[in-house]
């Protein structure tokens, strides 16, 4: 039997794997124990991520759709009828007429390929991918204020924390290594969440904030810091730059407000913001805060907050977005979150950046489908079917756009719109490096040769590149001579090798020639990545949550994720034992709310919106707040994305997931 050491295809953490393999199959696998991130723990994800790489709905072959079916076809046949298509749309409509998903499951060095791709070959800036509907409050909020979009220090610092600020996250279950990590030094646990989740159970302290209200909150702790006189001064008179006006605009701030506004009492919001001042604090969020119309000012008043009292780039202390997907944070670093920070990208390879026009971004692609002007659509990895905000509106465009190529290695709801299906390898036929939430570059390493014809992204990209006239940009021998590209490329990357990452279980970006060879594990500890080399504060306003509750649509939903389901399920639920567990889709409400309507539990319901229908089970529990829904969003049976609304953030383009006002019917 042969083992091969390889990441985690699920979440950010990151977790090390040891495939076991037998007669070319991937029979089994444990956690690697040599792994700096897991040290062979896994959580339940991670011990069953081989039961879908054998599973027979893999895409074998090439698809194309002949007299409105999709047939198998060959690779000739169906990269000839992709590379014509795109090929004419271009001439006909313009490269801007082509939009790209590029996906936070392929490897770095697939994203890098579909930047280049974008750029070189088609010429078009609309590239996006799922960072887009998760992080990019942070990628907008974090680089202009601390230089880049990215955690400022790691796990092993979180372990030397004495306070835990979690807000708005739910790491016990989104990220359960990391957090089995952070709180086993016993830290004291501060979790700021609508519901009761497990990582609220294990908190020290759990504040029920109403849905929305969290940019009035986390001012709030930093009015009292600063009219205390709490803040780090010397921190903020050295490395920071405009917090006099900052200060001058919380100096109005209404702290008598929080009680009402958040339903946080005031006494909690002082004691707190005390701890968080006196105390080495990481600061750790994710959608709760950054899935919002206030995401963008979340996100800065987490900042701040860090900021003022001096929890950035010193131990035990730290800015934390928890990233999503296994390679969330090296797809937006290759470039393909259009207006990720890249702060140190070179000319030469922004190929388009001196252009003045932005790109569209995820919703908006498929926005633009519907006016005509996007005409095809080139989506990778991603499942915008279900996993896009007002889903009716998102499969009209996609049944819509005159050309749709999806590259997967499922069928998918996204798949049954295409008329080319190219399928793809899956994490454990390639390798390649993938990037964990803690900036730490991994090797994914192949174990098994794809199914049938499928083939590894990398390799799809350049036989595309070749059929459109580009074979001598894309002529790679394999990942690795991808890999010295990016070197060259993105100076952050540039001191990161193979051999580099094999001797120390992974390196830390920001990497240069010069720099400790593991990397940098905390950033900013000298300088921050802006041009003045100071942190810089933003101006801070509170937002009321964008779409109140009414009479007609009396419940706040709030859709989110389980432990034992990832995403929109195509991996997952391949996975038997993981979908053992499955009860059918539900919602859950609170008890009260259940009485009042007369529900028990286990009664069919029909939950609606201003946009869509869906019909789940009714759970009542007490984990949700009454007038408050959960549902999660991995079930297609009863997609959630029904349900929310299309509204986005205006500056980070992120849809409103954590608030949509519904109505609850019995069946
Ligand atoms: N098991 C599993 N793990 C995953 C994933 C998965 O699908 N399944 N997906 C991965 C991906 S891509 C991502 S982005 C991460 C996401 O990981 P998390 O950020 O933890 O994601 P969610 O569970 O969607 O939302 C976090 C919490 O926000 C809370 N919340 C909702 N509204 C508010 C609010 O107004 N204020 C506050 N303070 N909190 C609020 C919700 O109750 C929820 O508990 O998980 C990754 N890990
Ligand atoms: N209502 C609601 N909606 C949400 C969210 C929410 O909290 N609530 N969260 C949002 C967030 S944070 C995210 S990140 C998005 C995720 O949205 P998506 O990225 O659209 O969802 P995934 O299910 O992760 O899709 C990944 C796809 O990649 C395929 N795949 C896996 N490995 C490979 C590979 O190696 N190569 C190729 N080519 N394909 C591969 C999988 O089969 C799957 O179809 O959903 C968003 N949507
Ligand atoms: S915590 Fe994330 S990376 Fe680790 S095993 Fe679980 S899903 Fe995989
Ligand atoms: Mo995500």
């Amino acid at each position: 039997m042969e083992r091969v050491r390889t990441v985690c295809p699920f979440c950010g953490v990151g977790c090390g794997l040891v495939l076991r393999v037998e007669g070319g199959r991937v029979v089994g696998l444990e956690g690697d124990r040599d792994s700096r991130v897991s040290s062979g723990k896994l959580c339940i994800k991670g011990a069953h991520a081989h039961e879908f790489v054998h599973h027979p709905d893999r895409l074998r072959v090439p698809l194309i759709r002949k007299e409105g079916q999709l047939v198998a076809a060959s690779w000739e046949e169906a990269v000839g009828l992709a590379a014509g298509r795109l090929k004419s749309i271009v001439e006909e409509h313009g490269p801007e007429s082509v939009g790209v998903l590029a996906s936070a499951k392929g490897t770095n060095e697939e994203n890098y390929l579909v930047r280049k791709f974008a750029d070189l070959v088609l010429g078009t800036l609309n590239v996006d991918q799922c960072a887009r509907l998760c992080h990019s409050a942070s990628e907008v909020a974090l680089s202009e204020m601390l230089g880049l979009g990215a955690m400022t220090t790691n796990m092993e610092e979180m372990e030397r924390a004495e306070i835990l600020l979690v807000v708005g996250a739910n790491p016990a279950e989104q990220h359960p290594i990391l957090f089995s990590r952070a709180v086993k030094s016993g830290a004291r646990l501060i979790v700021v969440d609508p519901r009761l989740t497990p990582t609220a159970a294990k908190a020290d302290i759990h504040i029920r904030i109403k849905p929305g209200t969290d940019d009035g909150f986390l001012l709030a702790l930093i009015a009292h810091i600063l009219r205390k006189g709490l803040q780090a001064t010397r921190f903020l008179e050295e490395r920071t730059s405009n917090f006099g006006a900052f200060r001058e605009a919380v100096g109005t701030f209404d702290l008598g407000s929080v009680e009402g506004y958040c339903g946080v009492p005031l006494r909690l919001v002082e004691e707190i913001a005390e701890l968080v001042a006196g105390k080495r604090t990481v600061l750790l969020y994710g959608m709760g805060l950054t899935q919002s119309s206030n995401g963008v000012s979340n996100v800065r008043a987490l900042a701040a907050l860090a900021l003022i009292t001096g929890n950035v780039g010193r131990d035990g202390s730290g800015v934390a977005p928890l990233r999503g997907q296994n390679n969330v944070q090296g797809a937006s670093d290759m470039g393909t979150m259009y207006g990720s920070s890249l702060a140190e990208c070179t000319e030469e390879y922004c190929y388009l950046r001196r252009r003045i026009r932005r790109g569209l971004t995820s919703v908006e692609m498929l926005e633009a489908v519907l006016t005509g002007e996007v005409r095809a659509l080139y989506i990778i990895g991603e499942n915008p079917a279900m996993s896009h905000p007002d889903l009716a509106t998102a499969r009209g465009a996609l049944s819509r756009v005159d050309f749709l190529l999806v590259q997967d290695i499922f069928p998918t709801e996204t798949t049954r719109h295409a008329h080319v299906v190219l399928p793809a390898a899956s994490y454990a036929e390639k390798d390649g490096t993938v990037t964990n939430t803690e900036r730490r570059v991994q090797r994914l390493r192949k174990a098994v040769e794809p199914p049938g014809g499928a083939r590894a992204d990398w390799e799809i990209i350049s036989i595309l590149a070749g059929a459109l006239g580009h074979g001598e940009g894309f002529a790679y021998s394999g990942p690795e001579e991808v890999f010295e590209e990016i070197r060259k490329k993105i100076p952050l990357y540039s001191g990161i090798t193979y051999g580099g990452i094999e001797e120390y279980g992974g390196i830390f970006w920001p990497c240069y020639p010069g720099t400790p060879p593991e990397g940098k594990r905390t950033i900013y500890r000298r300088r921050f990545y802006t041009a003045s080399g100071k942190a810089r504060f933003m101006p801070l306003e509170v937002f009321p949550p964008s779409v109140p509750t009414s009479a007609e649509y009396p419940f706040q939903l709030i859709t989110g994720r389980l432990i034992r389901a990832y995403q929109t399920g195509t991996m997952s639920r391949r996975c038997p034992s993981l979908e053992r567990l499955f009860e059918g889709p539900f919602v859950e409400l609170n008890p009260q709310d259940a009485a009042r309507l007369g529900l028990e539990g286990g009664e069919r319901v029909r939950l609606e919106s201003e946009r869509g229908t869906v019909e789940v089970i009714a759970r009542p529990s007490e984990a949700v707040p009454p007038g408050v829904l959960f549902l999660p969003f991995h079930f297609h049976e009863a997609a959630a994305n029904f349900l929310t609304l299309p509204e986005l953030n205006p500056l980070s383009k992120t849809p409103e997931y954590k608030a949509t006002r519904t109505r609850l019917e019995r069946l």
